[in-house]
């Protein structure tokens, strides 16, 4: 039988039976052929990011909340904390008036930031966050990798800005990703304190006197934390106020995806000729010998990238 008969008889078929146009087993038919031209054609491909929905548990709408398991496989968060290891620096927090970024008390850890698209590691994972959070890759900030040990913490503090200089670029962070990258034997979990459904949140003692005044989610390597820092409605949403509990055992290690409104790229770079400093700290990062320790970032790469830290490296 040649395949205009097999197609006339499929056609004949269809016709005779209308329900089975309906059936599931036809819908599964089509639904199978439609995803073969998107989500599984893609996980064959080397462009595959790795985002799984069914891997998604949804926490809470006030905020916004949901929780993706192995978001990251364990090599990824090794990789992420090799990157970081040798590069940490204590953490700072934007000061509410001035928006400039100061040592605090109430973040304790120590932590650093990547370089976006840093290697294809750092790249599949930004896209798989922007596939995750339908966000743009490019409204996001480089990630943040953060290192508590014992007894460190962050405060409950909002994402979304106090000040208006830090929204100069980007705009209000909308939401924040925040990636797991290593087991904590006790402590570290990150707690909302304001969260709508605290007491629907049953806790035994494996968690820390810190989780108990809120509703928390233990730090498991490879999970990942997504929340709105914004309404659907652009305006800030005060039940994301959050924080990570002191370390009580172990270490804890993650990752920090802040995403704005709008695009974070810096804008152009000053041109070539001009001497001038790039980054506000250029003087005291000089003055503490990174024009030496540091000269791709601060003075220029050989192969004719500029340094953004020219003038206060005394190259003009
Ligand atoms: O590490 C955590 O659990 C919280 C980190 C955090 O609040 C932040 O980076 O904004």
């Amino acid at each position: 039988m040649d395949f205009q008969h097999l197609l006339s008889l499929f056609i004949f078929f269809l016709l005779s039976f209308p329900n089975f146009s309906n059936s599931s087993v036809l819908a599964r038919f089509l639904n199978e052929k439609n995803m073969d031209n998107s989500y599984i054609r893609l996980k064959k491909s080397d462009l595959w990011t790795g985002f799984d929905p069914t891997r998604v548990i949804q926490l809470s709408w006030q905020p916004r909340a949901f929780l993706h398991k192995n978001f990251l496989s364990d090599e990824e968060c090794d990789h992420l904390i090799n990157l970081a290891k040798d590069k940490l620096e204590v953490s700072m927090v934007a000061d509410n008036d001035s928006g400039k970024s100061v040592k605090s008390e109430v973040r304790t850890s120590s932590g650093m930031f990547l370089d976006k698209k840093q290697d294809e590691v750092v790249e599949t994972i930004e896209a798989r966050i922007a596939a995750w959070t339908f966000l743009p890759h490019e409204n996001g900030e480089a990630m943040q990798i953060l290192h508590y040990e014992n007894g460190q913490k962050y405060e409950p503090h909002y994402d979304y800005f106090h000040d208006k200089k830090n929204q100069k670029l980007g705009g209000h962070r909308v939401a924040t990703v925040l990636m797991y990258l290593s087991d904590v034997g006790k402590g570290g979990e990150t707690v909302f304190p304001d969260f709508e459904g605290i007491e629907t949140q049953p806790k035994d003692d494996t968690w820390s006197e810190c989780a108990h005044k809120g509703y928390a989610v233990k730090p498991r390597k490879g999970d990942a934390l997504l929340f709105f820092s914004l309404h659907p409605n652009a305006t800030t949403d005060p039940s994301s106020l959050h924080g990570s509990c002191p370390v009580i055992e172990g270490e804890k290690w993650s990752a920090t995806k802040w995403i704005h409104v709008r695009n974070f790229e810096k804008p152009a770079r000053a041109e070539r000729g001009k001497c001038v400093d790039e980054n506000a700290n250029c003087p005291q990062w000089a003055a503490s010998g990174e024009c030496q320790k540091n000269p791709v970032y601060m003075v220029g790469g050989s192969k004719g990238a500029i340094g953004y830290c020219r003038k206060s490296c005394n190259l003009c």
